[in-house]
């Protein structure tokens, strides 16, 4: 008995985690593992302090080779991301894995270098927990076939960046280290912008193991007000 109830624990952690894989600018799909560094397994990041937290690629090593592509996206378009449990899968995440949806967004010299540390990060995009209708962002994403959209703001100035998206899964987070961090960046290239300058953060350092959003238990008492870690979203 105690091996069957092993065995279903382990089948449901192993299509637990998630991958986004795929962009759409304005809805036009510009291809699977496309300007985006994958990494090929899908496992969670745990340590907020770890440059891992950046974009991803280290204890999970990049797929090979690492897309050279650069997404041109124009200001004001609207971006789509779609993730799934492993490359090329079609599930999406494991249910369990409720929590917030959030991107953001740091400008870069080339949006091809390898060089991830020391960026300024804004926040373009966020979705939590609504307690009205008791839904997770990620509730959404499993609804829509693993697929989130967000606008790119239109202040923002023409160039090249990394956008960092990233689910956190809270299933786990009663206790630190244990909220699950997905996240890959993308490498994109904004055109027709503005002249805003956002206030930013640091990846490590915008996150804590403190935050109220990364450790806290999602199923008793039941959560009311869900405080999404990091900045405020930057807007126009
Ligand atoms: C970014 O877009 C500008 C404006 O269209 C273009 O001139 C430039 O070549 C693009 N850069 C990349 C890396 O795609
Ligand atoms: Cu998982």
């Amino acid at each position: 008995m105690k091996s069957v109830v092993l065995a279903l624990l382990l089948a449901g952690y192993a299509s637990g985690h998630t991958i986004f894989q795929k962009m759409y600018v304005n809805g036009v799909d510009q291809g699977q593992l496309t300007g985006i560094r994958v990494p090929d397994y899908d496992g969670p990041i745990m340590d907020v302090t770890s440059n891992d937290i950046i974009c991803n690629g280290g204890i999970n090593p990049y797929h090979q080779p690492i897309s050279q592509a650069v997404i041109n996206v124009p200001a004001g378009a609207q971006v789509t991301t779609e993730w799934h449990h492993t490359l090329g899968s079609t599930d999406v995440l494991d249910a369990s894995h409720k929590g917030p949806i959030i991107t953001y967004l740091a400008k870069v010299p080339s949006a091809t270098q390898s060089t991830v540390t020391g960026l300024k990060w804004f926040k373009i995009y966020e979705d939590g927990f609504d307690a009205s209708t008791n839904t997770w962002a990620v509730d959404k994403l499993i609804a829509n076939n693993g697929k989130v959209t967000f606008t790119i703001p239109k202040c923002v100035p023409s160039g090249q960046y990394l956008m960092r998206h990233e689910i956190i899964a809270l299933h786990a987070a009663g206790s630190y280290p244990g909220a699950q961090f997905y996240m890959e960046c993308a490498q994109i290239n904004i055109t027709g912008g503005g002249s805003a300058s956002p206030a930013t953060v640091s990846f490590p350092g915008a996150y804590k193991g403190t935050d109220p959003g990364i450790t806290l238990s999602i199923y008793y008492p039941p959560v009311t007000n869900y405080v999404i870690p990091g900045p405020k979203v930057f807007t126009c």
